[in-house]
């Protein structure tokens, strides 16, 4: 059907839930084992089937190159985001990595910048066969 086991379909990718919950570049190194990558999120749809993944996990967006530059994983520069009220605000001065965080019921926004470093649950994502 296109998709491993414990794999989910949406459009022509595969999504995998960590049940694990790891630092940033863990996450995404546990991806790129699976023959994935950490999620890009493209598109409204894409991001409301993500929404409804996971109340808090990694996805594939990081300003780790250059500072308040957001980038996803596959080198494309952030077109459309879906920030949390608020976000984001580089807490601390050392949040440079997002997060889904499910903080409020606003039926689009969901995203925080966090420290790479925490350890949360992470959403892959591969095409599909
Ligand atoms: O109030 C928003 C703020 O909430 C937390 O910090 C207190 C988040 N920290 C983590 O998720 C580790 C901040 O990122 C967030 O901006
Ligand atoms: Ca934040």
């Amino acid at each position: 059907k296109g998709c491993l086991s414990g794999w989910k379909k949406f459009g022509c990718s595969c999504y995998y839930i960590s049940t694990e919950k790891k630092t940033w570049n863990e996450s995404r190194e546990d991806c790129q084992g699976r023959g994935a990558d950490l999620v890009v999120i493209n598109s409204l749809e894409e991001h409301a089937f993500i929404k409804a993944l996971n109340y808090r996990a990694w996805i594939g967006l990081t300003d780790l190159e250059v500072k308040r530059t957001w980038r996803w994983v596959d080198g494309t520069p952030l077109t459309t985001s879906y920030w949390n009220w608020m976000e984001p605000n580089n807490y601390g001065g050392n949040e440079h990595c997002v997060q889904l965080y499910l903080i409020d019921s606003d039926p689009v926004k969901a995203w925080n910048d966090a420290p790479c470093s925490h350890d949360y649950q992470w959403i892959c994502e591969r095409l599909s066969a």
